[in-house]
């Protein structure tokens, strides 16, 4: 899909700033048409970031089971981007980078940790850069990091970074000690055990009530209620809402579950030997081997984590009714995102910490009033939200923060910004457009993503690759020198990545 606008290079002369200004003057039209902005007036910015949300659970990603219709409906109205990557495949790291800025990798903020010890009290949060130009900054539920269960659990702030914010708020809930059908998943052969087990575990429950008694309800709940305070507030807003589902434990509304009967769950396609070649080490070690899952917990699994998305999807859709309701649609910038992806199967794979494709790649959807839909295949990464937001809302982009301003992908989803995109877990992905390199060290795996997207083939020790392999390890050495030229000050060890 292409769309009228600015494209990645301008041409020179006259003729391109006369089309400027025409276009210019168009899409102030348009805004001025669509929205209620006077001049000068700033756009809201709604964040929404889910927690451990594969894209491949999305109706709009493809998913022909899981229903999604409200972040569905948000994709047709904004651009969803197909390429977008977390820079750390699990909760901390992934959202202090994407808040402060920095890659883990530059900030060794790579713990349960907002970042804020890190980056130092000099360095503005994303929010806080908001804060401090204007913005009425907010925040509800998990936005740095919180344990799942246990800080929701306790209603607690978990690692949260109060200068980040103008109000924040808790969303505490029972989570497995809600009445319903309990169940655990993994580590229970036979289901013996019965009721659910330790945190981490998939632990299930298909709760009585309503959406109200669970902690992402009462999240949602007081988005809506913030949202109608805020419609006759003077300055703008920056929200984060941070939903918990579908981190385990994968409790929901009984509801939810009800369209995924064990009968109709497919579990990801297998081929035959798809582990050999996959290096086993702390990365890959959650596999259904190892945590002891017959077919139909493995069905289950798959079951209560897509009720636990279609219960974000409904909080979704209550919040953007809000907005629409309040008046507040056409003058807010909407994203909707997740802090990293997941396994549901893939390779016999579960959960995050991989950085393999299903792990590493997040959905990401950005909806500017007055922009046109679009899909966009261009590489992004988490960490370009802080300054392509700034950008988009008029606040200059800090000089010391290391997200690139993607913005121009708004207008034109062919703009691209980077060759390739970087993430990490127990070891570093390299994502460009062809090839993914996923470097343990000593070890490591190399895909061809045209040829194999699901990565089935592991080509690292193959000699036809080599150059490529060499290549793409120089590449993901001049990317980590690059990233670490920063002014923290931190001492960066160059770690081998050929042995
Ligand atoms: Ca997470
Ligand atoms: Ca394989």
């Amino acid at each position: 899909m292409s769309r009228v606008g600015s494209k990645n290079t301008k041409p020179a002369g006259k003729s391109w700033e006369s089309r400027r200004m025409t276009f210019r003057s168009l899409a102030f039209l348009v805004l001025s048409a669509v929205c209620s902005l006077s001049a000068g007036d700033k756009p809201n910015v709604l964040f929404i970031i889910s927690d451990d949300l594969t894209a491949n659970a999305l109706g709009c990603y493809g998913n022909k089971l899981c229903q999604t219709p409200n972040i569905d409906r948000l994709a047709t109205k904004g651009t969803r981007f197909t390429r977008a990557y977390c820079q750390a495949t699990f909760c901390g790291p992934s959202r202090a980078s994407l808040m402060f800025g920095y890659y883990p990798y530059a900030s060794k903020a790579t713990g349960y940790t907002s970042g804020r010890k890190e980056v130092g009290a000099d360095k503005d949060s994303w929010a806080q850069h908001f804060k401090k130009n204007g913005y009425h900054s907010a925040r509800i539920s998990k936005v740095f990091h919180m344990g799942v269960p246990p800080d929701i659990t306790k209603g607690g702030d978990g690692a949260d970074d109060p200068e980040s914010w103008n109000e924040a708020y808790n969303s505490k809930g029972l989570e497995t000690k809600l009445p319903g059908l309990a169940e655990q998943l993994s580590n229970n052969p036979g289901g013996l055990k019965k009721g659910t087990g330790s945190s981490q575990s998939f632990n299930v429950v298909e709760a009585e009530g309503d959406d109200l008694v669970h902690s992402d309800g009462k999240t949602a709940q007081k988005a809506v209620e913030l949202l109608h305070k805020y419609k006759d507030m003077e300055k703008p807003f920056f929200l984060a809402v941070g939903f918990v589902r579908p981190h385990v434990p994968l409790v929901a509304p009984k509801k939810y579950f009800a369209p995924y009967p064990l009968g109709k769950i497919v579990l990801p396609p297998k081929i035959p030997g798809d582990q050999d070649d996959i290096p086993q080490n702390s990365a890959n070690k959650r596999t259904t081997a190892n945590y002891k899952m017959d077919l139909n917990q493995q069905k289950g699994t798959l079951r209560a984590y897509y009720a636990s998305v279609s219960f974000v999807d409904a909080l979704v859709g209550k919040i953007l009714t809000a907005l629409e309701v309040t008046g507040q649609r056409d003058n807010t910038i909407v994203i909707f995102t997740s802090d990293h992806g997941y396994h549901l199967g893939e390779h016999d794979m579960w959960q995050k910490v991989s950085i393999h494709e299903e792990s590493a790649k997040v959905p990401l959807i950005i909806s500017v009033p007055g922009k046109k839909p679009a899909l966009c295949h261009s590489l992004s990464e988490l960490i370009d939200l802080y300054p392509t937001a700034s950008n988009l809302c008029g606040l200059k982009i800090p000089g010391n923060i290391q997200g690139k301003d993607i913005s121009g992908m708004l207008d034109d989803p062919a703009v691209k910004v980077r060759d390739a995109a970087l993430s990490s877990g127990k070891g570093r992905l390299l994502r460009t457009e062809n090839w993914a390199l996923l470097d343990y060290g000593k070890t490591g795996e190399l895909y061809d993503m045209e040829k194999d997207p699901k990565q089935y083939a592991n080509l690292f020790g193959d000699s036809n690759y080599a150059e490529v392999l060499a290549k793409l390890k120089a590449k993901l050495k001049a990317k980590l020198s690059e990233i670490g030229e920063n002014d923290l000050g931190k001492k960066i060890r160059q770690r081998k990545t050929t042995e």
